[in-house]
C-alpha cells in the first residue's frame, strides 16, 4: 500500500513518544474488545482483534495476531505495519520477549486487564513498566489532517440528518422508533453506524441528559431533543439539537424560548472563547456565567454538566472543556461546545456542536 499510512503512523508515534521518558515500546494489547488506540495506529476498520498486541516502537509497529485474525490484518495493513502470526503459547512469548525483556515499556492502564498486565510482567520480563495512557490521550487530542476531515464528514452527516428528522416528527410516535428513523437517515447519508446510541427526548424527557430512548409517545406540543452522532472511518461526531417549535402556542412556549435563546448565547458566548492559546477553562466558563445571569438567575445552577469533550476515535476521546481542565488548547483540538439549561419536571434544552481549534478561533464542524 502507499506512503501516506506512513507518514501518518510515524507522526502519531512520535507524537506518544514526545511524551514518555525513556520508554522503548508501548503495548497495545486488547483483551475480549479493542483498545481504540489500536484502531487509531493501524486505522483498521475491520477485524475484532482479540487478544492481539500491538507493539510500538520510535520507527515501528508490529502486530502479533491469531491464525483467525490473520488475513484480516494482512488484508488491511499498510508498511507502516509487520505483522506476525502466532500459533501457541510459547511462540507468543518468545516474540514478545525479544521484543520487550530488559526494556522499558509503557502499557495503557486505563484499559489492560489485570490478567494481561501480569502475563506480559512474567512472561516477557520487561525492567520497568509505566503507564502509557497520558501519552497516548495527549497524541490523540491533536487530530492530523485526515483525522479532521472524517471528523468533519461525520458531522455534515449528523447535521444533514437533523435538518430532515423533523419531517418525521407526528404525533405518537416513540422516542425508540424516532431514534432508528434517526439511525437509518444519518446510514443513508454515509454513516457506518451511531457513534455513540442515539438519545431522543421528548418533553419533559429532555431534563435528563443522558436520558435513553424509551416507549414514551411524542405529544402535540412537545419539545424533540436528539443528541447523536456518525461514524467516517471510525471517527465520530457528536450533535445535539432541541427542536423547540412545536411548543408554540402551548403554556410551555414562552419559558422554553428563554431557555432556548440562552443556551444558543452561551453556545455562542463559549465559542468566542474557543482559540489556539486560550485556557482550557475558560470556555465552559463563559458559558456557565451566561447561563446563571441570565433573566435575573432563573437558570442558575440548571447547566450541570462540563461544556464539552475532545472528539475523535472515541466520540468521548479523553480531554474535556470544563472549569477544572488545566492547561491550554491547541490547535487542531476538536471538542463538543454543548451548554444545556435542565429543568426537572418541565423540560430540558441543549445545543451541541464539534469545534475545531485553530489560532484564529473556533470553527463549526
Ligand atoms: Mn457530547
Amino acid at each position: 500500500m502507499n506512503n501516506q499510512y506512513k507518514n501518518a503512523v510515524s507522526s502519531k508515534i512520535k507524537r506518544i513518544f514526545s511524551s514518555t521518558k525513556g520508554v522503548e515500546r508501548i503495548i497495545i494489547a486488547n483483551s475480549n474488545s479493542m483498545d481504540p488506540n489500536f484502531r487509531y495506529l493501524t486505522n483498521f476498520s475491520s477485524g475484532l482483534f482479540e487478544g492481539s498486541f500491538l507493539i510500538a516502537s520510535k520507527g515501528h509497529l508490529k502486530l502479533l495476531t491469531s491464525n483467525l485474525e490473520y488475513d484480516t490484518a494482512v488484508m488491511q495493513v499498510h508498511d507502516a505495519i509487520e505483522v506476525v502470526k502466532i500459533t501457541g503459547r510459547e511462540q507468543l512469548i518468545k516474540e514478545l520477549s525479544s521484543e520487550v525483556s530488559g526494556k522499558a515499556i509503557g502499557l495503557n492502564y486505563s484499559f489492560i486487564p489485570y490478567s494481561i498486565y501480569s502475563f506480559i510482567k512474567k512472561a516477557a520480563k520487561p525492567n520497568t513498566i509505566t503507564d502509557a495512557y497520558p501519552a497516548l490521550l495527549l497524541a490523540r487530542l491533536v487530530k492530523d489532517e485526515k483525522e479532521i476531515s472524517y471528523i468533519r464528514k461525520a458531522a455534515a452527516i449528523t447535521k444533514k440528518a437533523m435538518a430532515s428528522i423533523e419531517e418525521r416528527f407526528r404525533e405518537g410516535i416513540t422516542e425508540e422508533e424516532l431514534a432508528l428513523e434517526f439511525d437509518g437517515l444519518s446510514a443513508s447519508y454515509g454513516s457506518s453506524g451511531p457513534s455513540f446510541r442515539t438519545i431522543v427526548c421528548f418533553g419533559q424527557n429532555a431534563a435528563l441528559p443522558h436520558h435513553f430512548p424509551s416507549k414514551r409517545r411524542l405529544g402535540d406540543k412537545d419539545e424533540v431533543l436528539i443528541d447523536a452522532g456518525a461514524t467516517v472511518n471510525g471517527y465520530c461526531s457528536d450533535i445535539t439539537r432541541t427542536f423547540i417549535e412545536r411548543c408554540r402556542g402551548s403554556p410551555k412556549w414562552e419559558r422554553i424560548k428563554i431557555m432556548y435563546d440562552t443556551v444558543k448565547e452561551a453556545q455562542d458566548s463559549a465559542i468566542d472563547k474557543i482559540k489556539a492559546g486560550n485556557t482550557l477553562s475558560s470556555p465552559h466558563i463563559a458559558a456557565e456565567n451566561m447561563i446563571n445571569s441570565a433573566e435575573g438567575g432563573i437558570f442558575k445552577g440548571k447547566f450541570i454538566h462540563s461544556l464539552g469533550h475532545s472528539v475523535g476515535i472515541e466520540v468521548h476521546d479523553g480531554g474535556s472543556l470544563s472549569p477544572n481542565s488545566k492547561g491550554e488548547m491547541e490547535e487542531n483540538m476538536i471538542f463538543t461546545a454543548e451548554p444545556g439549561i435542565y429543568i426537572k419536571g418541565f423540560g430540558g434544552v441543549r445545543i451541541e456542536d464539534d469545534i475545531l481549534i485553530t489560532p484564529k478561533g473556533g470553527v463549526k464542524l
